[in-house]
């Protein structure tokens, strides 16, 4: 590492910290308290979801796994441009391992596909392994990562030429709230031209013990995750929470479509953050609300689509409709 990217690198570090002691202080000092599920993922937490999307119970994973098999001819048709030969871009929103992405890959290059795939992530390092193991498994594959935040990425993409084809998948779009949830929407529509694409990944709503039990697994993982958010604030904020006190606690609404998660106190508790130079009172019981999972139902997902003006081109299910994968053109 240059000199220079190391001070680059502990100036982002140090933005970073300094968000997340602004978030860990508002949310801490709210009622009813709540901290985001954003936070969940530094290396212990994406390890833990790797293993969460293994559980027997974590059916999205699985159920989009073979969506995605299942209609790879149909949803490379609708993504690709009509005429065969002309080159476009495959953005990739947050591709993580990107183990469901590469069965689209595969399925444009087998078929012969003009194309560059564009990865973006926040995080370098996960980034860095998938275009790594990309390089190993598809070597004539062309990938161009972008490390920045959603919307940068796509602002940098819109001056490209070419069309685009956006994926985000996993239903990602689950974790936030119903008014970040358009306005994230909105943002992705309003760079893309008439011939763009987007595909994006819900889970549906479904029997409510189904999904309940899909975040609250036998081997306790999920509850792991969930934990592992305070294990983060003790290290890298200088907390105190003792970890045995503290229970996952997890319920599914079927009017919202929300699945939420919180983190309770089994007894009353002061917690103290050495960074905030502050001490947060916690009664027995009283949750932070940690995280949001949306399922949804197929009107909404038109009405999500419309608002941000967007049609739905093509809606893809599983034979049990647990999950969808919708493309949408403006
Ligand atoms: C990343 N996201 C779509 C997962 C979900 O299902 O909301 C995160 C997760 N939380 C608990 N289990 C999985």
């Amino acid at each position: 590492t240059s000199p220079q990217s190391a001070s680059s690198q502990s100036v982002l570090r140090h933005e970073e910290l300094e968000k997340l002691k602004q978030h860990v202080a508002t949310g801490l000092s709210r009622s009813p308290k709540t901290l985001s599920s954003m936070y969940f993922y530094d290396d212990e937490g994406s390890r833990l979801f790797q293993k969460i999307m293994a559980l027997p119970e974590y059916y999205p994973t699985r159920t989009e796994f073979s969506l995605l098999t299942h209609h790879q001819a149909a949803l490379g048709a609708a993504l690709r441009p009509t005429v065969a030969e002309e080159p476009f871009f495959l953005l990739e929103l947050g591709a993580g391992d990107g183990l469901k992405t590469k069965i689209l890959l595969r399925h444009l290059l087998n078929t012969g596909a003009n194309f560059t795939y564009v990865p973006v992530d926040i995080s370098a390092a996960a980034v860095e392994g998938l275009a790594g193991s990309l390089r190993q498994e598809l070597p004539e594959l062309r990938v161009e990562p972008i490390v920045a935040d959603y919307g940068t990425a796509l602002r940098l993409m819109a001056d490209r030429p070419g069309r685009k084809a956006v994926l985000f998948l996993g239903s990602n779009i689950g974790n936030f709230l119903p008014a970040d949830r358009q306005a994230f929407l909105r943002e992705l529509a309003a760079p893309l031209s008439a011939d763009d694409r987007l595909l994006i990944g819900f889970d549906l709503q479904k029997d409510p013990r189904f999904i309940r039990a899909a975040y609250d697994d036998a081997q306790g993982v999920t509850a792991a995750f969930n934990l592992n958010l305070l294990t983060r604030l003790n290290r890298e904020l200088g907390a105190d929470f003792t970890l045995a006190a503290w229970q996952h606690y997890t319920d599914y609404d079927p009017l919202s479509g929300a699945v939420r998660s919180f983190l309770m106190p089994t007894q009353a508790q002061q917690v103290h953050i050495a960074a905030l130079d502050q001490t947060f009172h916690f009664a027995a019981w009283e949750p932070i609300h940690t995280e949001n999972s949306y399922k949804f139902t197929r009107p909404q997902i038109e009405g999500l689509a419309a608002d941000a003006g967007l049609a739905v081109a093509e809606f893809f299910t599983d034979e049990r409709d647990y999950f969808a994968d919708v493309v949408l053109r403006p």
